[in-house]
């Protein structure tokens, strides 16, 4: 019998028997063993786990150092300092020499077009990896530098990635879709000397011209005395060599020489090929500067706490932060989550649809999968082009095991029916997984029912760029599911409920959202502002990382996530608030403006209060419609 949702909702949900008995955390309490490990123990539970890795020198100091109180002085954490490694080496030599998984595929690459795809083993990676970490010492990129990618869902990106950590440089990944706007300030804060992009792509039917954007961002750089002086472009729409799988190629690995794309493209869909703006004392074709590269190229080895790359967080208000994550404690955080939470086996297909300019594609889609070993899915393209049926034709292509999504995607494909899930196979479906907002229960019910077919338990990830990984998340076979709760800690992450004076609130309890010690993958600054590190999160409530998250814990302890602090209104009398929290004027919306991950953009929202049409960079914006409809809607008495 189907009982209506919201019966439904009030459930608890089990992952099948069958997954449970291969699982890695096969019951609740295991879970509970291995988390009172992690928090009591973090020496001893970290310390094994990272015996698995390889490390040219053990640590010298403490295994774990931190202050999380700012009336104690200068926050800092600092795992295995003093222990020397390389993080592209664990991902790549460490997995075809010592775990032989030279000839299994690390990715399957999937185009904007049904039909354009490509395949790379762990060993055609690293001679790549290598290649090009030698054309970037050949560039006089050194250990410490910075180096800007601006490239869509390409291989290369990856490359360009794990290129830079095996050099000792720090990638600063800005997603395609920002403007030239929001690329040189990124370029300006992080002091990069060096760009890589691509010619162009398409984005569904849109032809998004990344060099010429590029081209504009470093125009503005050079009117600010930037030091970026080089730029590598990748041929990506004028690739010459492009596979694609036709009629006669049906079982993967889809390697087949073509004709090249813009052949294809013109002929079957009209694309065109734009010019590409070039200089050539400043551009270099990558396929050019790759020509001659060796396919060797010792890693830097480097500390432990040494940066690994920045990341700008979404800077829904004022200017972006530059989120630094460190090698060592972010290798074997990812590493950790990732087998764990999607509960990773080696015959597993796993996709996740996040682009590498989020941080969930540097941890989801590079760094923890490449560190396990696994084959994933990297998809150029959307969820609706050239139709509906995309995401669901693509998980049967290549019989996708574990797929992870945001509630965006979610909602927008349900809203299309279920006859266009139906339609696909998807019986290859393991374990579902979300990301980046809190994911209503109607979603989550239908992306159970219809998509998993009540097989696949749903982990719903809450986690934060700053935290590098999962911190509060279900484990699918040993953690019962509540649809739109995050439900459980992971292992040594220590949450807490606090109040507005900063007392801890025990029991069921409606908060502040903070952690109470530091977990392997925590950010360690903002780069080159320790003081605004410190401001953001730890001055609020000295002695905690403060998420900006509220959250609920329900009478069984599980959390549920109510959003961004500031995106929440106060509802109640006037005399309780005071009159100067009064709405003016409330509008109803049928949406509000937010990214692709799902954030709310309260700095397009003030402007469109006060009728400001200014919104600078809104490249980001999910669907600009919405913000028309607020503009048109508004009510034009406020002040
Ligand atoms: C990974 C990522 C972080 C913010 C975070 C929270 C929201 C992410 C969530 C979630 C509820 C989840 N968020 N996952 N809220 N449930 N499963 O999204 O990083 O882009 O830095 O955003 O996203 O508000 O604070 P980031």
């Amino acid at each position: 019998m189907v009982l209506p949702d919201e019966e439904r909702a009030a459930e608890v949900f089990r992952a099948p028997p069958d997954l449970v008995r291969e699982a890695h955390v096969p019951s609740l309490e295991k879970y509970r063993e291995l988390y009172s490990r992690s928090v009591e123990e973090p020496q001893e539970f970290w310390g094994d786990i990272a015996k698995e890795f390889y490390w040219r020198s053990q640590h010298t100091g403490p295994f774990l150092q931190y202050n999380f109180d700012v009336t104690k002085g200068k926050i800092f954490i600092e795992w295995m300092k003093g222990a020397t490694t390389n993080i592209c080496y664990n991902l790549l030599d460490r997995n075809v020499y010592e775990n032989k998984l030279g000839d299994k595929i690390a990715f399957y690459w999937e185009g904007n077009e049904p039909g354009e795809s490509m395949t790379i083993t762990y060993s055609e990676l690293l001679s790549k990896v290598c290649q090009f970490a030698n054309v970037l010492q050949e560039q006089g990129v050194k250990k410490g530098d910075s180096v800007s990618i601006y490239m869509p869902m390409i291989i290369e990106l990856v490359v360009a990635m794990l290129a830079c950590a095996r050099v000792g440089a720090l990638h600063s990944i800005v997603f395609a879709g920002f403007s030239a706007e929001s690329l040189c300030e990124r370029i300006l804060d992080s002091h990069c000397s060096l760009l890589i992009t691509a010619d162009a792509f398409y984005r569904g039917d849109k032809l998004i011209n990344l060099k010429q954007i590029a081209d504009e961002a470093l125009q503005k750089c050079k009117d600010k005395d930037a030091p970026l002086r080089r730029c590598i472009v990748v041929k990506h729409l004028g690739r010459e060599e492009l596979v694609l799988d036709g009629p006669s190629s049906k079982s993967p690995p889809l390697k087949r020489l073509c004709q090249s794309v813009q052949e294809k493209k013109t002929e079957s869909s009209k694309k065109v090929h734009p010019k590409i703006p070039w200089d050539s004392e400043v551009d270099f074709w990558w396929h050019d500067v790759m020509k001659n590269a060796s396919k060797e190229c010792e890693p830097v080895w480097c500390d432990a706490e040494d940066e690994l790359f920045i990341l700008y967080t979404s800077g829904s208000t004022g200017k972006p932060k530059g989120v630094v994550h460190t090698i060592g404690g972010y290798m074997i955080f990812t590493a950790t989550t990732f087998k764990y939470v999607f509960d990773h086996h080696p015959e597993d297909i796993y996709w996740c649809t996040a682009d590498i300019g989020w941080i969930t594609g540097h941890s989801y889609l590079t760094y923890g999968p490449l560190a396990n070993g696994a084959t994933s899915v990297l998809f150029e393209g959307l969820p609706i082009y050239p139709d509906v049926g995309r995401m669901w034709s693509i998980i049967d292509k290549y019989k996708v095991t574990k797929f992870y999504t945001a509630p965006t995607a979610i909602r927008l494909l349900m809203k299309y029916g279920d006859e266009h899930v139906r339609k696909y196979s998807r019986k290859s479906l393991k374990v579902l997984g979300t990301v980046g907002e809190p994911i209503n229960p109607e979603a989550w019910l239908w992306y159970y029912r219809v998509v998993g077919e009540e097989r696949c338990p749903i982990v719903d990830t809450f986690w934060q760029t700053e935290t590098g990984g999962h911190v509060l998340t279900p484990l699918p076979s040993a953690i019962p599911m509540k649809p739109g709760s995050a439900t459980f800690p992971f292992f040594g992450v220590v949450p807490a409920v606090l109040d507005e004076s900063g007392e801890e609130l025990e029991g069921e309890a409606e908060g502040y959202l903070v952690f109470k010690q530091p977990w392997p993958g925590i950010m360690r600054t903002v780069y080159k502002n320790h003081p605004r590190f410190e401001t953001t999160y730890f001055k609020k409530f000295p002695g905690y990382y403060v998420t900006g998250d509220g959250c609920k814990r329900d009478k069984d302890g599980y959390y549920w996530i109510t959003g961004r602090i500031d995106d929440m209104l106060n509802v109640s009398v006037r005399e309780k608030i005071g009159p100067i929290a009064t709405p003016d004027y409330i509008q109803n919306a049928p949406g509000l403006p937010k990214t692709r991950s799902g954030k709310i953009m309260r700095r397009v929202l003030r402007k469109i209060a006060k009728n400001d049409r200014e919104l600078g960079d809104t490249s980001t914006v999910a669907d600009a419609a919405v913000i028309n409809h607020l503009f048109n809607n508004r009510c034009e008495t406020i002040l």
